[in-house]
């Protein structure tokens, strides 16, 4: 059994095309209504019309990602259980369409943060980059949040000054469009405006509160997923700390624990992360694995490279700081154990070849994931045959 390869697709204006995926030994494929405004429902009709598309290009549609959750629900205001009934009708919905697992996240606001979406390795590709200086100068000297100096030491204050003494004006306004890039699968950006508004409203809900709105909501829909077949698996937090002053909750395996004991079903599960949850070196990955195990239900493969002072890139998908031979050796014990192909798709990828000079969504082009899978494909391959 081995797992199932897969690759991420932002639909039809999506660069990289199907036929692009399937070239990469792809039988699967990993997408989202990205059209349907968050908290909608999304109707059978569209869900199936992109079942057909992936379909007719010979791959399945593996895993739904993301059905996102809206910020009523996450800061329990205003309409939030009619979004949670809206929820509830597109598991539902997604369900009588054949579909079985669906990623989504808990993150307020933002979903995954970066300060520079074209760092260039030494071979001349482009990879994403956390860089915590450049972060911390953007947080109190660009958007200058109210209260922000309190989050940080007196060192990191000093060095994110000098920082920002570096920055050209096109570097600053550079990092403040990667800061701000918003949702994947869109080309919105928050304005300055509306993310200190955004920021405004999250004022009074700490990480506490916010694990009390994740677990009311897994109370909630975790049986319905549960009887309509499906598999929730939420994805971690990405850096997996609190960002922006912003409580994070999905970050280590004591925040997986919990949220899974919340709701215990079989449909309650993860999207195991390797590039977000490795970031923290108090995360053991395939201890997570093994502890784990049974509730992950798709898995992310990526490998990022941290240094002493916080700052991270994504590595190559057998380099970093992830040991990736010992975390997919535990996922071979585990699908055997299991008896079951839990979906993968290798997490971002650099730019490199053909890819520098598209556009593509950042950590999606088509060759620098082409060569992750190949890579994670020649390694599982190989321990699977090691394993007797
Ligand atoms: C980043 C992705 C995340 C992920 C969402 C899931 O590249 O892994 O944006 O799709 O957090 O809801």
């Amino acid at each position: 059994m081995f797992m199932e390869q897969t690759m991420r697709w932002y639909g039809p204006s999506d660069p990289v095309s199907l036929a692009d995926i399937r070239q990469a030994g792809c039988t699967g494929v990993v997408t989202a209504l990205h059209h349907i405004p968050v908290g909608e429902v999304w109707p059978i009709e569209e869900i199936n019309k992109r079942k057909l598309e992936v379909e007719t290009a010979g791959m399945t549609w593996t895993v739904i990602e993301s059905l996102p959750v809206h910020e009523d629900i996450k800061k329990r205001t205003e309409y939030y259980q009619q979004y949670i009934e809206n929820y509830k009708q597109s598991l539902q919905n997604i369900a009588a369409c054949g579909l079985k697992v669906v990623t989504y996240n808990f993150m307020p606001i933002l979903d995954w943060m970066r300060t520079d979406i074209f760092f260039t390795m030494a071979d001349g590709s482009k990879a994403l980059r956390f860089e915590k200086s450049a972060f911390i100068a953007f947080d109190l000297f660009l958007l200058k949040r109210p209260g922000a100096e309190k989050d940080y030491t007196d060192e990191e204050i000093s060095k994110a000054k000098q920082r920002l003494g570096n920055m050209q004006e096109t570097e600053k306004e550079t990092l403040f469009r990667n800061a701000l890039l918003g949702l994947p699968g869109s080309e919105e950006r928050f304005t300055e405006d509306q993310i200190l508004a955004a920021l405004k409203t999250y004022e009074g809900i700490d990480a506490k509160k916010l694990k009390e709105h994740l677990f009311y909501f897994l109370k909630q829909v975790v049986p319905v997923a549960e009887a309509a077949g499906l598999k929730l698996a939420i994805h971690p937090d990405d850096p997996p700390y609190p960002i922006l002053g912003l409580p994070r909750i999905v970050s280590t395996e004591q925040d997986a624990t919990e949220l899974l004991a919340a709701a215990p079903s079989p449909a309650n599960g993860l999207c195991f992360c390797t590039g977000s949850y490795g970031v923290r070196k108090d995360n053991d990955l395939t201890g997570m694995v093994k502890r784990l195990g049974d509730s992950i239900h798709f898995l992310h493969l990526r490998s990022t490279k941290s240094d002493a002072d916080g700052n991270f890139y994504e590595a190559d998908h057998l380099q970093g700081d992830v040991d990736m031979y010992d975390v997919v050796k535990e996922i071979v014990l585990l699908m055997k154990r299991r008896g079951v192909a839990i979906p993968m798709r290798p997490d971002h990828g650099h730019q490199m070849l053909d890819d520098l000079a598209k556009k593509t969504y950042p950590g999606y082009s088509a060759i620098g994931r082409l060569r992750g899978l190949a890579e994670l494909r020649g390694l599982e391959l190989g321990i699977q045959r090691s394993i007797p």
